[in-house]
């Protein structure tokens, strides 16, 4: 049995690596007329699911194709199909100058700026298609944090399984907690990169297991609240939204932006849990050391529970477009750094138009080879949810009003 006491030792914001500062707009600024989607009836589409609904084989099917993509080394490749998504996202954090990146992009292509929603958009798709390929009944279920069933439902070993063990964390004024490796359910038995599954706070490896630490403090409540998810639909500007669902920026009392941790953000450390400077009321804490996967930025997909939660992110968007939001308007066209402005190809979709640096604490450069992609896609090619080949059961093309 570990026990690990929380103090201070560096101190880092969720997202303060980022060589660009970036302010979403004010929230009274101008937003083009309501668009909506064509209503045409798309019968081929996959309709992705709300974990609380899934039958048990529908989980299963889901879990046995996760599996292949963890079995599968393409041939020519050091790494598995699901290795590879792993590294694709990693590498989103080698987009610094000091880190030795190369070509277009000088920021992360994925996160903490417009780019975010669509980035994520594909790479859900990409990884859904890879599923289909396996099994073409999966689709990628999501996580509606508002539900308070699913979070148990997630955790069942049935599914995606278990809670971490082995480790207890005393937060001083807290009290103590329990994670640690996953060591039970489908995805105890996954032996995971160490060079690609670690903490960017210290630099030090996360190991070759898959780890969790659920509820901790400040992102110890659950379910969130319905009506702070549907605030987000009160927002007609995409910056707003994109950057509100992510929840690493939040408005404060004068409508002004300030760090957050939120939603999408927050929902990654209820499952994978940080140690924090301090906890007080009304501030954002600094991260001084990531504890599980799922709270790690680069390696969070290495836990299977990341394209839930993603899906869900996603689901919300799709919402928020069938809302008035369909226009390609409503997305950035420029001014943004490189990677996310609305025709700006996203690293890694880009045929070699930018090359990450080194990221973690080891040389992983050699690797990036082995994820380089020969299609191009911009923020505009996945603007259309359904137009990619998929839906949501929640998603309803209503006449407009
Ligand atoms: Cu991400």
């Amino acid at each position: 049995m570990v026990v690990i006491i929380a103090g201070s030792v560096i101190t880092t914001s969720i997202y303060r690596s980022y060589p660009y500062t970036y302010t979403p707009p004010a929230i009274n600024s101008p937003v083009p007329a309501p668009v909506y989607p064509p209503l045409i009836s798309s019968p081929n589409l996959s309709v992705r699911k709300n974990v609380v609904d899934l039958t048990s084989k529908e989980k299963a099917a889901f879990v046995k194709a996760v599996h292949a993509l963890k079995n599968t080394i393409p041939q020519g490749s050091k790494l598995s199909i699901y290795d590879q998504l792993v590294l694709e996202h990693v590498f989103t954090m080698g987009f610094s100058l000091s880190s030795g990146a190369k070509g277009s992009a000088k920021v992360n292509p994925a996160h903490g700026k417009p780019a975010f929603l669509p980035w994520h958009r594909q790479f859900l798709r990409v990884f859904e298609q890879a599923l289909q390929a396996i099994d073409p009944s999966v689709t990628v279920p999501y996580w509606d944090w508002t539900d308070p069933k699913a979070l148990e439902i997630v955790l069942e070993d049935d599914f995606l399984g278990s809670r971490g063990q082995g480790v207890t964390i005393e937060i001083p004024g807290a009290g103590t907690f329990q994670g640690g490796v996953v060591s039970s359910g489908p995805f105890a038995e996954w032996t995971l990169n160490e060079k690609i599954h670690f903490d960017p706070i210290t630099g030090k490896s996360l190991g070759p297991k898959l780890k969790r630490f659920i509820k901790l403090p400040p992102c110890d409540k659950y379910p969130i609240p319905k009506a702070k998810v549907e605030q987000l639909f009160r927002f007609d500007n995409y910056e707003i939204f994109n950057a509100l669902l992510e929840g690493a920026l939040k408005l404060d009392d004068k409508k002004n932006w300030v760090e957050g941790w939120e939603l999408h953000a927050c929902i990654h450390t209820l499952i994978g849990g940080s140690l924090v400077d301090k906890l007080e009321p009304n501030r954002v804490p600094q991260q001084t050391q990531i504890l599980g996967t799922m709270d790690s930025v680069p390696s969070s997909p290495y836990d299977p529970i990341f394209w839930l939660n993603h899906a869900n992110v996603d689901r919300l968007w799709a919402e928020w477009q069938d809302r008035g939001h369909t226009s390609s308007r409503f997305y950035p066209s420029k001014g943004m750094p490189f990677g996310h402005n609305l025709h700006d190809p996203m690293w890694p979709w880009d045929k070699g138009l930018s090359i990450p640096g080194n990221v973690g604490s080891e040389d992983i450069t050699s690797l990036v080879s082995s994820i380089q992609s020969n299609v191009v896609v911009t923020p505009m090619d996945v603007l259309d949810f359904r137009k990619l080949g998929y839906t949501y059961d929640t998603t309803r093309l209503v006449p407009k009003t």
